[in-house]
């Protein structure tokens, strides 16, 4: 497993050069994407958490509020059940705008489909992390009958972020494949700006995420304000020097 990293500040007006910012890794460029910093981790409940502490230390987070629903609290779903609330679990029960929030908050981003589909699938186009050839065992999933959770991989629900090490895409970004599904910045379909709903890559511990039906190409979708206990987040940012 992988320690939930520290939270990091950075400026989103300043080129970031150099060594990645703790905590995220270097994707490098590929026309028409530049290079970008992605967190290697999903985000956990640890570093949620500290979001919620500094709102209610008064950050105004004005700057993340386009479009938002009136009166957020950015309080997760699940924030009662022990199930999900381990501090190095990922965050679950988060709306689009919330992941939005939090990542504006540190000073990153959510990432596009098309940064998510890079830094899981590389150069390649690979389907799995490890290539081809389906490993049960390997990355965190769930299974197409009830109970729909399979704790044959290790873990019945969410897994601390990192519990996987061949979930592990050629650019070191671990659980992309599963644990959770993540929020992306894009809206679908995409052909509308400001379309009904928001693109969601991944597998998860859950339901229809079993493992015959899980790759790194899986795409879903769901309304901005949707919540899941199989939903969570990472956050971006650009690589100011597009470096190849
Ligand atoms: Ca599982
Ligand atoms: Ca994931």
């Amino acid at each position: 497993m992988v320690e939930t990293p520290p939270i990091h500040e950075v400026d989103p007006g300043a080129p970031v050069l150099g060594a990645p910012p703790e905590g995220m890794v270097l994707v490098p460029a590929r026309p028409p994407l530049g290079a970008f910093y992605i967190d290697e981790v999903e985000v956990t409940n640890a570093l949620y958490a500290r979001f919620l502490a500094a709102l209610e230390s008064g950050y105004d987070h004005v700057g993340c509020r386009e479009g938002e629903p009136v009166g957020k609290d950015h309080r997760g779903a699940f924030l009662g059940d022990d199930r999900w609330n381990a501090p190095d679990r990922p965050v679950v029960g988060v709306d689009w705008w919330d992941a939005r929030a939090y990542a504006a908050w540190r000073g990153l981003r959510l990432l596009l489909e098309a940064e998510w589909e890079r830094a899981a699938r590389g150069d390649d186009g690979r389907s799995l992390p490890w290539g081809t050839d389906p490993r049960p065992d390997a990355w965190n999933h769930g299974q197409d009958a009830s109970p729909w959770f399979d704790p044959s991989d290790g873990h019945a629900y969410t897994a601390p972020v990192g519990s996987s090490p061949d979930d592990l895409s050629p650019f070191g970004v671990r659980d992309l494949l599963g644990n959770v599904r993540e929020w992306c910045a894009d809206p679908w379909p995409p052909e509308a700006p400001e379309g009904r709903f928001r693109v969601v890559r991944g597998a998860a511990w859950y339901w229809y995420d079993a493992v015959g039906e899980g790759d790194l190409g899986r795409r879903t979708w769901l309304r901005p304000g949707a919540r899941s206990f199989a939903l969570g987040f990472r956050c971006a940012a650009d690589a100011g020097d597009r470096r190849p």
